[in-house]
């Protein structure tokens, strides 16, 4: 099963919306006679390739596989009848694929034609390689990470809005790897404006991010280098249905779409409400996005436990003051037993800059 993880893990980054999946086949000594993983969405399952490098073998064999076979007609086959049809002996299963279209229906398909079924070896492995698929299938929301560069004194930016550049150039390349994985980035209006990045992978990763601005009355200047550039990536405007119809047409005649969602928890009123835009990323099959602040986006999206990961680049810098701009702005908690705390989480020094990466726990 670990070898079944590691090629798994291949595939992060091009298998989305799909989970990353590995599996191989082995004979009564063990040795291994088949393997693969699922390598891109709409590409065979991580059983096909590994049933094909098999071949005639496969039969009276044993098949570790690191999610339970799916049982549905999708893209492509059901992987339990193409295990039936090969004439596997025995299943092992890490995790159980909750999607609504398999959900234990794979493992069912199995026993019911006679093959012997194990299910949960390595099982907390295998559910952290597609935590983002399955709160994605479960919850029907996208997995979504923030990241800020700060100093030591926790400051983005100075009290006049400067800050580039807080972090290193290698924690600067390690966010290019970053978004080079997501399905959008996501900014405020306000770092739109103030920084006027371009929000693309440099250099490009396996997918093409969309960029997204949060950008309540459609303020996005045509003119800005998002706008500019959204031939190379889609950008999309999240507005508030109170935005100017004015300026939403000249942002969609430049190629830009905007979206609107209204708002009705007092403390967000003009705010297009955020839980409705993400789950509409979701709904168009988006698994993992990036919030990369500002501290007033960070901070509504931690207020409405939004964030699931966090990747915080620390920079041995201070800049000072009460004015200075701070990563999570919003509303913030009132008594430290509420706090949000960080899990599985690594730090890593990457030259001069401490690099914290975790899971949150929300209570
Ligand atoms: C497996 N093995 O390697 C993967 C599975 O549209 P399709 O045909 O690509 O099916 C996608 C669904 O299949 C996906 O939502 C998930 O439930 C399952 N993924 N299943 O047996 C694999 N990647
Ligand atoms: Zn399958």
């Amino acid at each position: 099963m670990h070898r079944a993880l590691e090629l798994a893990r291949r595939g992060t980054g091009s298998v989305e919306p799909n989970p990353a999946v590995g599996s191989i086949i082995v004979d009564h000594s063990l040795k291994l006679i088949g393997e693969g993983y699922h390598q891109q969405c709409g590409g065979p399952h991580a059983e096909i390739h590994a049933l094909n490098m098999a071949g005639e073998q496969s039969q009276g064999k044993t098949i570790y596989v690191t999610l339970e076979p799916c049982c549905h007609q999708g893209k492509t086959g059901p992987c339990s009848q193409a295990l039936i049809r090969a004439g596997i002996k025995k299943v092992v299963i890490a995790m159980r694929d909750p999607a609504p279209h398999v959900d234990g229906g794979g493992i069912e398909e199995l026993k019911q034609a006679g093959i012997e079924v194990e299910v949960g070896l390595l099982e907390s492995e295998a559910q952290a390689l597609v935590r983002p698929f399955v709160k994605r299938v479960t919850q029907g929301l996208p997995w979504i990470h923030a990241k800020w560069a700060m100093t030591l004194d926790g400051k983005i930016a100075t009290r006049t809005g400067h800050s580039q550049w807080i972090s290193n150039p290698r924690s600067r390349e390690r966010v290019h790897e970053l978004r080079g994985r997501m399905d959008a980035i996501m900014v405020g209006q306000r770092t739109a404006t103030a920084d006027d990045p371009l929000l693309t992978a440099r250099p490009p990763g396996k997918r093409i991010p969309a960029r997204i601005v949060i950008d309540s009355q459609a303020r996005l200047s045509v003119q800005s280098q998002l706008v500019q550039t959204v031939a190379e990536a889609p950008v999309i405007v999240v507005a508030h249905p109170s935005a100017s119809q004015k300026k939403i047409l000249q942002l969609e005649q430049a190629g830009v779409e905007v979206l609107q969602f209204s708002n009705c928890t007092s403390e967000n009123e003009s705010q297009p409400n955020l839980r409705l835009c993400m789950q509409e990323l979701a709904r168009r099959d988006m698994t993992n996005i990036l919030v990369e602040g500002g501290g007033s986006l960070l901070g509504s999206c931690f207020d409405q436990r939004l964030i699931d990961e966090v990747h915080v680049f620390i920079a041995p810098k201070i800049i000072g003051g009460a004015e200075a701009v701070t990563p999570i702005a919003g509303k913030g908690l009132e008594m430290i037993p509420e706090l949000h705390n960080l899990q599985d989480y690594q730090i890593q020094q990457l030259d001069s800059d401490i690099y914290v990466n975790g899971r949150v726990e929300h209570h």
